[in-house]
């Protein structure tokens, strides 16, 4: 069994209690995982799914387990409630089985340099979360393959020609972009503020490792679709990684070099966008 050493490790936007939750993914990452901190950014548990509907397996419970048995070891465990947890913002200050609860952290690395971590859901003034994706990308994507097939069905008929849905759905994928990219600015502009040297959030399930004007914007993604964690190796560099059957490094911020990750490429992926719309937002970014 291999093992992930590293300084610090950053997960967030977990969602356990529902069941999109890749907790066999996460469970296995945590079990190799031999840090000193472990950050929980936020939406951990969902509550607010809880309350709509209790579903629990036995994995959801055995991932808190382990979360659990890695403070008992002397791991650091920092848990920073998110919008779907945030019932526990009301127990911050408080340890809960070697579990601190917080509203938000200073982060200092081990090369000195100084982030906050907040889950992000400031940030958002549309309040739009973990459905975001879903509404702007899946459910759309589908419902335009839907309507296109109709359209072009119904079209024939008509001896119409065929018109493209692509175009709308480009629209649409181009306004979660913007979305992305606003968010970004508007989290790195915060550090910038308070003068920090760079921020680590979730909520936008959009893994992202990049330099905004002088600030790191480090978002350590989720484990409801790209399975995503932030490491700080013991050189303070910060990487994020994917964790399945097959680990994938996508981004690394060191002092010397920001090599940023492909964050659009993840999340888009399932929705058939080409790396040359992604070279797009990167040179517009
Ligand atoms: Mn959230």
């Amino acid at each position: 069994m291999t093992t992930l050493r590293c300084r610090s490790a950053f997960i967030s936007d977990v969602h356990l209690g529902t069941p999109d939750c890749k907790s066999g993914y996460l469970l296995d990452f945590l079990r190799k995982l031999r840090c000193e901190k472990l950050y929980l950014v936020g939406d951990i548990i969902d509550m607010e799914a809880l309350a709509r509907r209790a579903w629990w397996p036995a994995e959801h419970s055995a991932v808190i387990a382990e979360v659990l048995d890695l403070a008992q070891r002397g791991v650091e465990v920092i848990y920073i409630p998110g919008n779907h947890d945030a019932p526990l913002r009301g127990l911050h200050g408080q340890i809960l089985g070697g579990v601190q609860i917080e509203l938000d952290a200073v982060h200092v690395g081990i090369d000195g340099r100084r982030y906050r971590v907040s889950h992000g859901d400031e940030f958002d003034p549309e309040q739009i979360g973990r459905g975001w994706m879903q509404h702007v990308g899946e459910a759309m994507h589908r419902l335009i393959c839907w309507s296109n097939r109709r359209l072009h069905a119904m079209r024939q008929r008509l001896e119409l020609p065929y018109l493209p849905l692509s175009i709308i759905v480009k629209s649409h994928i181009g306004k979660a972009l913007a979305y992305i990219r606003a968010y970004e600015e508007r989290v790195a502009s915060d550090a910038r503020e308070r003068g920090f040297d760079g921020h680590i959030c979730g909520h936008i399930h959009f893994g992202h490792v990049r330099e905004l004007g002088g600030v790191l914007y480090l978002n350590d993604g989720d484990w409801v679709e790209h399975c995503t964690a932030l490491i700080e190796d013991h050189t303070g560099a910060m990487e994020l990684i994917h964790w399945s059957e097959q680990p994938a490094a996508l981004g690394r911020a060191s002092r010397e070099l920001v090599w940023p990750s492909p964050g659009a490429a993840l999340a888009l992926a399932p929705l058939g966008v080409h790396r040359r719309d992604l070279g797009e937002l990167h040179r517009a970014a």
